[in-house]
């Protein structure tokens, strides 16, 4: 059905590290709505929002598309999909980086050791454009998941991962060598919003950044 009155759409991250911080910044914006394990959407009931629940890999794409109109997701995820330009604000949770690792053993000066290697990652893009940068010529192997095992089967001779406390690197006895992107989760909004969702977007922006004041 069309809301009779303007609502604004905002995807949030179905179940992974982002969705409950997600859901308490929304709440703690004095905002109440319903949630329910299989439902993928839900209407504030005494805000004009809509929340999406997806994955957090289509969100991006989804807010520059405009399907959502606004959007929570990783810097990671937002960047490595090439749409930096939709961030607004950062939201000082899921805060991670992204690193290259090396085997424990293995020598390592500088990112020039890299030159010609194998290395595993997620973000061919971020770390393509980190190696370019640096003049480093690497072979990347973009696979989606499990990827700080790549070294021991033979995959690789290096990986670029996404490292919060380092324990996952340590326990696949991995080092961390550099730091490629240093990430948060943040608010993006899609470019042409109306004026009416605009204006609803300044009063939910308002109320984030007081919820954030309140924190510190
Ligand atoms: O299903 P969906 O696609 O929505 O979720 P997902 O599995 O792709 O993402 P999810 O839920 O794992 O992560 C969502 C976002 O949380 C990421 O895009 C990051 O912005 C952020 N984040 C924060 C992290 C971590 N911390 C983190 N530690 N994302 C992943 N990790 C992984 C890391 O790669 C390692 O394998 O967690 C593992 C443990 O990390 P350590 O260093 O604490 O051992
Ligand atoms: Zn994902």
């Amino acid at each position: 059905h069309l809301p009779l009155f303007p609502m604004i759409r905002l995807a949030i991250q179905k179940s992974g590290r982002l969705s409950e911080d997600s859901l308490n910044l929304i709440r703690e914006c004095g905002i109440s709505f319903q949630t329910s394990s299989y439902k993928l959407k839900t209407e504030a009931t005494n805000f004009p929002l809509e929340i999406l629940y997806l994955r957090d890999d289509d969100i991006p794409g989804y807010v520059q598309d405009g399907v959502a109109d606004l959007g929570i997701v990783g810097q990671n995820v937002l960047v490595e999909a090439g749409l930096p330009a939709l961030e607004l604000e950062p939201l000082g949770f899921s805060k991670c980086r992204l690193s290259l690792a090396v085997p424990r053993a293995a020598g390592y000066d500088s990112v020039q050791d890299l030159q010609g290697m194998n290395i595993a990652t997620s973000y061919p893009k971020i770390l393509g454009d980190y190696l370019a940068e640096r003049g480093v010529k690497a072979n990347l192997h973009t696979i989606s998941g499990s990827v700080e095992i790549a070294p021991s089967i033979g995959l690789a001779e290096a990986i670029c991962d996404i490292v919060s406390s380092g324990s996952t690197l340590l326990g696949n006895g991995l080092r961390e060598v550099e730091t490629v992107f240093r990430s948060e989760a943040v608010l993006i909004a899609h470019q042409n919003l109306t004026a009416e969702k605009r204006e609803i977007l300044e009063q939910l922006q308002f109320r984030m950044q007081a919820v954030r004041r309140a924190r510190r």
